[in-house]
């Protein structure tokens, strides 16, 4: 199979978040099949969906990787479960989630997983990372990143201080086409 680019939204509010976003940036790193490409800037965000949780720490992994999707989400709930994460509430707080953003250029619709993320458009702890790592990115129907940025100001969201940051990877200008490949 041919390598995909893939991204990756990382998420924690629990149990010292910023450790938990970069030990997620090390075990993406390490799945199998998978290259790891760049990881974004982490932000801080206030709770999206369910009000009175803790702040978050957000970022996206852009990863190259030939695991089909499902695959992939296996791999990525076989991450969380490791750091704890129960799922309980949705939208609750947790110490750890993945969540698949894009994968290629695939739209996918099935009873375990939706391509691309449901919410994606509406979050600004998502739209603003994927813009450090692909400006130019396109969804597979043809929408521009910037034209979902248009409508969603970056309320309540805060680049995290260089100096609380530990993560492995440097952001990387990455091909403008990524985002649309299969
Ligand atoms: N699933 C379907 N599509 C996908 C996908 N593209 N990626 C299914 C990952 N999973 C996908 O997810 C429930 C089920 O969604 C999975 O079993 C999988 O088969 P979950 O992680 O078990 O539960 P959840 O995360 O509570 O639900 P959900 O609907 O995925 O929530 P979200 O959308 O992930 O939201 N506020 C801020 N500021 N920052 C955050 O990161 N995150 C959430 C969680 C809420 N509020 C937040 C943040
Ligand atoms: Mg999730």
């Amino acid at each position: 199979m041919q390598a995909v680019t893939a991204y990756i939204g990382i998420g924690s509010n629990l149990a010292d978040p910023v450790a938990q976003v970069r030990q997620a940036a090390l075990a993406l790193e390490a799945l199998p099949q998978t290259r790891a490409i760049a990881c974004s800037p982490l932000y801080r965000s206030k709770p999206w969906g369910l009000p009175g949780q803790p702040d978050y720490i957000n970022a996206v992994a852009a990863l190259e990787t030939t695991l089909p999707a499902l695959e992939l989400l296996t791999q990525l709930q076989e991450i969380e479960t490791a750091r704890g994460r129960v799922r309980t509430v949705r939208w609750g707080p947790r110490p750890l989630d993945l969540d698949i953003l894009l994968y290629g250029g695939l739209q996918l619709g099935g009873p375990r997983l939706t391509i691309p993320h449901p919410r994606l458009r509406e979050r600004a702890f998502v739209l603003y990372p994927l813009r450090d790592l692909a400006p130019d990115l396109r969804l597979p129907d043809g929408t521009t990143l910037a034209e979902l940025l248009e409508q969603c100001p970056p309320w309540e969201l805060e680049r995290v201080e260089e100096s609380e940051l530990k993560v492995s990877w440097q952001v990387q200008e990455i091909p403008h086409n990524i985002g649309v490949s299969t």
